[in-house]
């Protein structure tokens, strides 16, 4: 039984044997521990993740960095060449193809060989395995800046130590963000056991003197996440990261659409990532925060696309965000041209640029906001760690099969599955259907008053039907859907 203890140095190499076993070809000559710490420990601060994020928490500034990722060694590193000195990334990501996520590494060798033949990449990311360590190593040196490998891997195990061997310095993912918005019916307690391997391993090069950063996946399913759900979560796998060793915690929110509630969810993930860590007896953890540019459907006209691009770039920005992952025009097609996503950052860099010296001020919404947002979230913790009989990751598993915490529109079968979120008036994010949400019932009141007020002012009922207008909204220009859009 999974437990949020952090894994001793015994279980800790005896399971990193078995993994390294596995390696798709036989063990690797340069997946030696004291190799990879020291190599990490000559990383010039400037392409340090963790390093660089603390340098723009202190100036107050937020960083940009894009999604990218394809088949063949060179065309990948020409790509992120390419978004660094075109786009102006801060930092680059390798985005990871989906034979990959799914370890079936021989299916992206034969995407890699097929790829080679053709001239294209024929992977919707970039095989970091099949590339092992010279591969990523040579990735790693030929850009000036810090690098992380963003994916959706449940059991990112090996991945995870080819990458930090290879001087990335951050890693995406959790065992829940990296599970029940990804996969169908694999077992949380076999996705957090995996994912305490993954944090160990960081823990790991920290105890050894180097910082490395780690970045829980914060929008989950993208689409109509309240943030009382997505913070908490992010909240448990800092929790369960930094039992293991973690120093350096990202936690993200994907854009919501109302300004105000996206500001107050920033600022409330922050404090509330801040507290619980204390509260838990972890009290070095430097927290920085991550802001992702809409994840919902996205307009498919160009123009429009950006728009939305330059909008989110101003919240971000607006509500201090340490950093924004970005989109592009191609959004609604499929994976970016190179140029495409050079663009989009460049966007983005000139609203983050313009925006700096402003912040939102407080009022009386967003202090509303934050106090909702943070009631909530202590609501949702307190079930879980009630659930749990004080152990998060039990309470994290029971709490999802009984549906106290339930992500909305995931596709795992793990999930209770039972929640509806819609906007209201405003466009702030509420929920219809509680399900068995663990919220106390004067929380259930509030969002059962605004959604009620929306109701009225549209003239309508409040059906299914609104949730399903607002999902639509946004690409048709729109952040409250109306009737039939
Ligand atoms: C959960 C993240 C989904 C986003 C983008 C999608 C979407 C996926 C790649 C990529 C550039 C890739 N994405 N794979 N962007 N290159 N190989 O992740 O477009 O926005």
């Amino acid at each position: 039984m999974v437990k949020n203890k952090k894994l001793t140095m015994e279980q800790f190499l005896e399971t990193r044997k078995e993994i390294l076993n596995h390696w798709p070809t036989g063990n690797h000559p340069d997946l030696d521990l004291d190799k990879a710490v020291e190599k990490l420990k000559k990383i010039p601060p400037h392409k340090n993740f963790a390093l660089k994020l603390r340098e723009a928490k202190k100036n107050n500034i937020t960083m940009i960095q894009p999604r990218a990722g394809v088949a063949r060694l060179q065309e990948h590193i020409e790509l992120l060449q390419y978004l660094e000195k075109e786009g102006k990334a801060d930092f680059l990501p390798s985005t990871i193809d989906s034979y990959t996520r799914h370890n079936r590494y021989q299916n992206a060798q034969d995407g890699i060989d097929e790829s080679e033949k053709k001239g294209r990449s024929l992977l919707n990311g970039f095989p970091c395995v099949n590339h092992g360590v010279d591969g990523c190593t040579e990735v790693f040196e030929k850009i000036n800046v810090p690098i992380q490998a963003r994916h959706g891997t449940p059991d990112a195990r090996l991945l995870s130590e080819i990458i930090h061997a290879s001087g990335w310095t951050s890693n995406e993912g959790g065992g829940i963000s990296y599970n029940i918005p990804y996969a169908k019916s694999i077992s949380l307690e076999d996705t957090i056991k995996y994912w305490q391997y993954c944090d160990r391993l960081v823990g790991y090069y920290q105890e050894q003197g180097v910082e490395l950063n780690r970045e829980p996946f914060g929008p989950l399913t993208g689409t109509l996440c309240p943030p009382s759900i997505s913070n908490t979560v992010a909240i448990l796998e800092s929790l369960m990261a930094a039992e293991q060793g973690v120093k350096n915690i990202t936690v993200g929110y994907g854009q919501g659409g109302n300004m105000v509630q996206d500001v107050a969810a920033l600022r409330a993930l922050e404090e509330q990532t801040n507290h619980y860590l204390k509260l838990f007896g972890y009290e070095d953890v430097f927290v920085t925060t991550v802001f992702h540019q809409w994840m919902g459907g996205f307009p498919s006209d160009e123009s429009e696309a950006m728009a939305l691009i330059a909008y989110a770039s101003t919240v971000a920005t607006y509500g201090g965000a340490t950093k924004m992952i970005t989109k592009t025009t191609h959004e609604s097609f499929g994976v970016p041209t190179k140029e495409a996503n050079a663009k989009a950052l460049k966007a983005s860099k000139f609203v983050t640029n313009l925006v700096k010296e402003q912040k939102m001020p407080d009022s009386e919404e967003l202090t509303f906001e934050i106090e909702q947002i943070k009631k909530e979230v202590d609501s949702l913790i307190k079930s879980i760690v009630h659930e749990g009989k004080g152990d998060i990751c039990q309470g994290t598993i029971l709490g999802f099969k009984k549906g106290l915490i339930d992500i909305p529109f995931a596709p795992s079968e793990l999930n209770y599955g039972k929640i509806l979120p819609a906007r209201d008036v405003d466009g702030k994010i509420r929920i219809l259907e509680f399900g068995n949400l663990g919220f106390t019932e004067e929380i259930k009141d509030f969002h059962r008053t605004k959604l009620n007020e929306r109701a009225k002012s549209q003239n309508r009922e409040l059906t299914i039907q609104m949730v399903i207008d607002d999902i639509y909204a946004v690409s048709n220009g729109n952040l409250v859907g109306s009737e039939g859009e």
